[in-house]
């Protein structure tokens, strides 16, 4: 089963919307960057994970969830986030910020670590339960995103599918981007975090896959 958002979208308004979007009183720590799986937390807590080409923006999203602008390393160099790094939210679940694909400087020895690291932990990790798959809405599907869109649906793994660095659009060229991204059969949450557009429906969206599970 999938939690790609229905054309649809969930409707919540009143006080559960504000429940959704909790980064007012929200705990988040950083607790590991592990380049292994032998490093990985072994707590149990479900995990949601982020994934996307590297400088896509990752890590800014993590931070605006959160609303912790320093919570996640970010940077304009592609490839910064090296390693997976697991951060703890309200003690419940945690967010795993991965490295990014897609980074052809990067030397071949380190892409081939990057992607037998990723695939790794993908595929074994039993707290697993949903994946964020970020795209740049300017962009739209790119093959490798396509790739690992089809990759998590062989491996049976729920996700849910953003388009972030809304704000760098127009309103009828992000229209435009989102019908191309729409043809590939999910509902894409138009994000933003650099004016914090789509935080609470991502958060409505993770909380419902929470307690669905
Ligand atoms: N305008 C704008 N800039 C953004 C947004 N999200 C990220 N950025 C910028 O994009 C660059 C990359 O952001 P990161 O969050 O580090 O990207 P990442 O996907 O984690 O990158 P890697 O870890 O290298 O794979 C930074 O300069 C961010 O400030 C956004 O929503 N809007
Ligand atoms: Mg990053």
């Amino acid at each position: 089963m999938c939690c790609r958002w229905r054309r649809s979208g969930p409707r919540i308004s009143g006080p559960r919307q504000a429940q959704a979007c909790p980064t007012h009183d929200l705990k988040a720590e950083f607790v590991a960057s592990s380049g292994s799986p032998q490093s990985f937390p072994s707590e149990g807590l479900p995990e949601i994970a982020f994934l996307g080409r590297s400088n896509v923006g990752k890590s800014s999203l993590i931070n605006a969830l959160t609303g912790r602008k320093g919570l996640a390393f970010t940077s304009s160099t592609p490839g910064r986030t090296q390693t997976i790094n697991f951060y703890r939210i309200d003690g419940t679940w945690y967010f795993v910020d991965l490295p990014g694909y897609g980074y052809a400087r990067a030397p071949a020895a380190h892409l081939e670590n990057w992607k037998q690291l990723i695939e790794q932990y993908l595929k074994e990790r039993e707290t697993l339960i949903c994946c964020c798959l970020i795209l740049d809405a300017r962009r739209g599907w790119m093959d490798k995103d396509l790739d690992l869109k089809r990759w998590l649906e062989h491996h049976s793994r729920q996700y849910l599918v953003i388009a972030t660095k809304t704000d760098k659009m127009k309103q009828s060229d992000l229209e435009h981007g989102l019908r191309a991204i729409r043809k590939e059969g999910v509902e894409p949450l138009p994000f933003s975090a650099a004016n914090g557009r789509g935080v609470r429906e991502t958060w409505q969206a993770l909380t419902r896959t929470l307690q669905t599970r």
